[in-house]
């Protein structure tokens, strides 16, 4: 089957042929559907984030169940299915107490399957599956708790989509921060989880959603998604414009998504006096942001990391199905650009441009 292979940081991905074992016991074979194309896989092809090479990236998936391995109870052939980037044992502390997003054996094997080996592999040479996805590619063998089925009346674009951005970014807002009601809230970065972000702070009820970005079409995109006021801080001071809309106290809830240590310390400088900062992005693995230790003490201020928006993928993921089918959330607009699978380096560099919006990989 053809999957686009990452070999080499900074490279271009290869689209060939390569070959895909069949699924283990508690393994699902998968036709990939659809798969968006995410900074995070930039990321890692910018050598910002690590991972083991060659590698098959696409973390935001979706597709139909071709086959299932022997112990597989929760899906059958012909399912349709989101695509989880953080399966889970089960049996892990994380797992136990509620929080399977960061369960400890998916830490532990990464980008192989549980048992430390991989399905992906071109002669002897085995390929790593980004977080045991690895859907820039025709088919994937994925664990059994990396699949969400859904029904077949939602477009598989849609449920790509829920695989990683609308979940990552409308969790973000009401699972890791649950912002009240009334909430004055800012976003720096309003690119595909921003405007998830965005419009999971306006399904919350805050008064204002202030969207923070360099670039003008982003800024004027996120006000369909919720933004209510928008910032370009190359053409504006953001604190001040920030302290100007929220009567001098700050937000109550400032959102960073785009991953570095600047748009770090420019949302902690957003935060208000009992205030929360919620980090989405990751910055690069070299860099540290810093704030003052003083100022978060004296203004009660609260920092969190937010990893796939604090979701439980199997409770969650179904959560956001029903959110879109009651238009309560837009999936259709954030869908901007479609790609075949051949042309996935421009859809990249797209991404990378600052196109508008979300590519998505629908023709493989
Ligand atoms: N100030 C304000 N906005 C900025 C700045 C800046 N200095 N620099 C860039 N931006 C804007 C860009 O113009 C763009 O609009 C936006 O930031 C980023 O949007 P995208 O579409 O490029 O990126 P996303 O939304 O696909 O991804 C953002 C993440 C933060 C999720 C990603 O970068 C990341 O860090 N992922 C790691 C976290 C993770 O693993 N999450 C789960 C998988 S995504
Ligand atoms: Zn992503």
């Amino acid at each position: 089957m053809k999957a686009a292979v990452l070999y080499e940081i900074g490279q271009p991905l290869c689209i060939e042929d390569v070959e895909l074992d069949s699924p283990g016991d508690y393994e699902v074979h998968i036709r990939v559907g659809a798969a968006g194309i995410c900074r995070s896989d930039l990321h890692y092809i910018q050598g910002d984030q690590r991972t083991p090479l060659p590698v098959v990236l696409g973390h935001e998936g979706s597709g139909t169940v071709l086959d299932v391995g022997d112990k597989v109870t929760r899906v059958v052939p012909g399912d349709r299915v989101i695509l989880s980037f953080v399966p889970n044992c089960g049996r892990c502390r994380f797992c136990l107490v509620g929080k399977p997003h960061l369960c400890d054996e998916h830490g532990a094997t990464g980008a192989a399957m549980f048992d430390g080996t991989t399905r992906l592999h071109k002669g002897n040479t085995r390929i790593a599956h980004m977080g045991k996805v690895a859907c820039f590619a025709e088919e994937a063998v994925v664990p059994e708790s990396g699949c969400i089925p859904v029904t077949k009346d939602l477009p598989l674009a849609h449920a790509a989509l829920i695989g990683c951005s609308v979940t990552t970014g409308v969790g973000a807002a009401l699972y890791t921060a649950a912002v009240e009601p009334g909430s004055d809230v800012v976003v720096v970065g309003a690119g595909g989880v921003g405007l998830n972000v965005i419009q999971g702070c306006r399904l919350a009820g805050a008064r204002s959603v202030i969207a923070v970005d360099i670039q003008e079409g982003k800024l004027e995109f996120a006000t369909k998604f919720g933004a209510t006021h928008t910032i370009n801080p190359s053409v504006q001071d953001p604190v001040e414009r920030v302290l100007q809309l929220t009567e001098g106290r700050g937000a109550h809830y400032a959102f960073e998504v785009f991953g570095s240590s600047q748009t770090t310390e420019l949302a902690y400088t957003l935060t208000g006096k009992g205030g929360m900062l919620v980090v989405v992005g990751l910055a690069p693995v070299d860099e540290a942001a810093a704030f003052s230790a003083v100022d978060l003490v004296r203004h009660e201020k609260t920092i969190k990391g937010s990893y796939y928006g604090s979701t439980r993928s199997h409770l969650d993921m179904p959560t956001m199905v029903g959110l879109y089918q009651s238009g309560r959330i837009n999936i259709d607009d954030l869908i901007a650009r479609e790609y075949r699978l051949e042309d996935i380096n421009v859809a990249l560099s797209d991404l990378a441009n600052g196109e508008i919006g979300r590519g998505v990989i629908t023709r493989f």
